[in-house]
């Protein structure tokens, strides 16, 4: 402790994350980096604000397949670069360019920006964390509700704002709005396309909470890190079962999938965090389940 204070370069070197980017999953537009179980991802066009093209969106496919299957990536956390998380479809490569074009080459284009933005996030088995760190427009929200946790700066902003210029919210993204906002304020945003902030988006349940600019990448790891000492099968359980039930009307079919869930994880769970955690409470009394995970308590 008493070394640690003595410059402030050892200081420095003492937080200093190890996060590294990795250049063979990185492409010419989305950034990937390595952090302690962290894989972050970021939207890498700055200066067309991350806006969502045919080629990213085939690039995000990529890198996420190869996430699923790399064990450097225990959390994904997803972000963008510059002022932007994602200012939506790229209106002139996705939208002005494939006019045109013939139906089956559109429909893969379509395909391909939905297949990474909400289904291969909503199946991801391992926890997924939207950072939004600035602009979040139109088709932005896919990814932003795919994910299973948000968190943005409190300045950033937000719109549904197809309407502004003449479409619907396609792509899953009036879904995503229906899902996570109250019938009066997803109309009202789908309708008006004004904007709100990354406060009134905590405020509203779109997001789980805003912080300021400043602390959103502390806030965010500091999240990742709590889904990082839990079991990762329980997980990966917890959050496909949570998003099956949320389709289910019928309480006797989703108490039904629950227990199939359950015990499917115990075939699943080699670890078996279930028998270790009973051990660790009711005979050792090492911790209390209500107040934390664990292995908070092991270390
Ligand atoms: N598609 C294509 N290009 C875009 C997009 C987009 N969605 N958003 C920004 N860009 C480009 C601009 O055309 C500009 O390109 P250029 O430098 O080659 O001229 C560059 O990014 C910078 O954009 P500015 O507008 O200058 O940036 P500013 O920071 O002033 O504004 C903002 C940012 C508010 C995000 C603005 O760019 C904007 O309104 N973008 C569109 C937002 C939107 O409504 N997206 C579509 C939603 S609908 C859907 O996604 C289906
Ligand atoms: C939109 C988004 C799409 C799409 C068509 O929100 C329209 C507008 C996320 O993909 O394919």
């Amino acid at each position: 402790m008493a070394k640690r204070a003595k410059t402030a370069s050892t200081k420095k070197s003492a937080t200093r994350s190890t996060k590294t980017k990795s250049t063979e999953l990185s492409t010419s537009c989305v950034d990937v980096a390595f952090e302690d179980g962290i894989a972050w991802v970021t939207l890498n066009r700055p200066d067309k604000r991350n806006a969502m093209s045919p080629a990213l969106n085939r690039e995000m496919i990529g890198v996420m397949q190869a996430l699923e299957l790399d064990p450097r990536c225990r959390v994904l956390i997803l972000t963008g670069a510059g002022t932007a998380f994602s200012s939506g479809m790229d209106l002139k490569e996705y939208f002005r360019e494939r006019d045109g074009q013939d139906f089956i080459t559109i429909r893969r284009i379509e395909r391909d920006a939905e297949d990474w933005q909400w289904r291969m996030m909503r199946a991801f088995p391992k926890p997924t964390i939207a950072m939004v760190n600035g602009w979040c427009f139109g088709g932005a929200f896919a990814p932003v509700v795919g994910c299973d946790l948000a968190i943005a700066a409190d300045d950033a902003v937000f719109g549904v704002s197809e309407v502004n210029w003449g479409i619907i919210p396609a792509g899953n993204v009036a879904k995503a709005v229906a899902e996570t906002m109250s019938s009066r304020n997803a109309m009202y945003y789908l309708m008006t396309g004004e904007t709100f902030t990354g406060k009134q988006a905590a405020e509203m349940g779109l997001v789980n909470k805003s912080v300021p600019k400043r602390s959103l990448k502390n806030a965010t790891r500091r999240l990742a890190k709590n889904l990082l000492q839990k079991n990762s099968a329980v997980l990966m359980q917890a959050k496909h079962a949570l998003k099956a039930v949320q389709a289910m009307d019928d309480w006797e079919m989703s108490a039904d999938y629950l227990h199939a869930k359950g015990d499917q994880l115990k075939i699943m769970d080699t670890e078996d965090a279930r028998a270790e955690g009973l051990t660790e409470f009711l005979d050792k009394k090492s911790f209390k389940p209500g107040l934390g995970h664990v292995s908070e308590k092991k270390k």
